[in-house]
């Protein structure tokens, strides 16, 4: 079953248009971007909410930043598999990935040789989650399910997650 953060913190209901962007060092590609994009609207399409990207790093909702190491929020990354990412509940709209993964942002993650790799679209999915209010689902099959198999790809919504989501939304 979903969780949610204690005291249930959610995005106001006033603000149902949320705004993200790229922190301008990471010279992110458009092909990235368009991971993080697909991510947003697997939630969008299960609620009222609508996401979009501007270029105004300070002004954005969501903030999403690839860091190594310390980064001076006080939870350093710790290089290649451990932590992966970590974003906070709302209104903190801080999205922060491990700069040191071997991401993996298109193809078949099944076949990598790599075996470090780590799906961008699956991890960003999960993340969103949090930023919307979500936390951990005991539900194995729930993209708030706090494991996932190396080399995997879970980017599809189960009903747990949205029966979570439209609880809050
Ligand atoms: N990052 C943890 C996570 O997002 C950070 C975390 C631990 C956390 N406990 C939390 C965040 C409680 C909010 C509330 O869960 S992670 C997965 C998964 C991670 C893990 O790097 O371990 C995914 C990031 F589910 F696959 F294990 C993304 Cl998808
Ligand atoms: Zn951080
Ligand atoms: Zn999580």
């Amino acid at each position: 079953h979903y969780s949610t953060f204690p005291g249930t913190p959610v995005w106001p209901p006033s603000r149902l248009d949320l705004t993200y962007a790229f922190s301008p060092e990471n010279n992110l590609s458009d092909e990235t971007k368009a991971v993080f994009l697909r991510a947003f609207q697997r939630w969008s399409a299960a609620t009222p909410l609508n996401f979009s990207e501007t270029t105004s790093f300070y002004t954005a909702d969501i903030k999403i930043g690839f860091f190594r190491g310390d980064h001076g929020d006080g939870e350093p990354f710790d290089g290649v598999l451990g932590t992966l990412a970590h974003a906070f509940s709302p209104p903190s709209g801080r999205f922060h990935l491990d700069a040191d993964e071997n991401w993996v942002i298109t193809g078949d993650i099944s076949t990598s040789s790599v075996t470090s790799a780590v799906d961008l679209e699956s991890v960003a999915v999960h993340e969103i989650g949090h930023l919307l209010g979500l936390g951990h689902s005991s539900v194995e099959e729930a993209i708030m399910f706090p494991t996932i198999s190396s080399r995997t790809k879970k980017v599809e919504l189960a009903s747990d997650d949205v029966l979570g989501i439209q609880s809050l939304y």
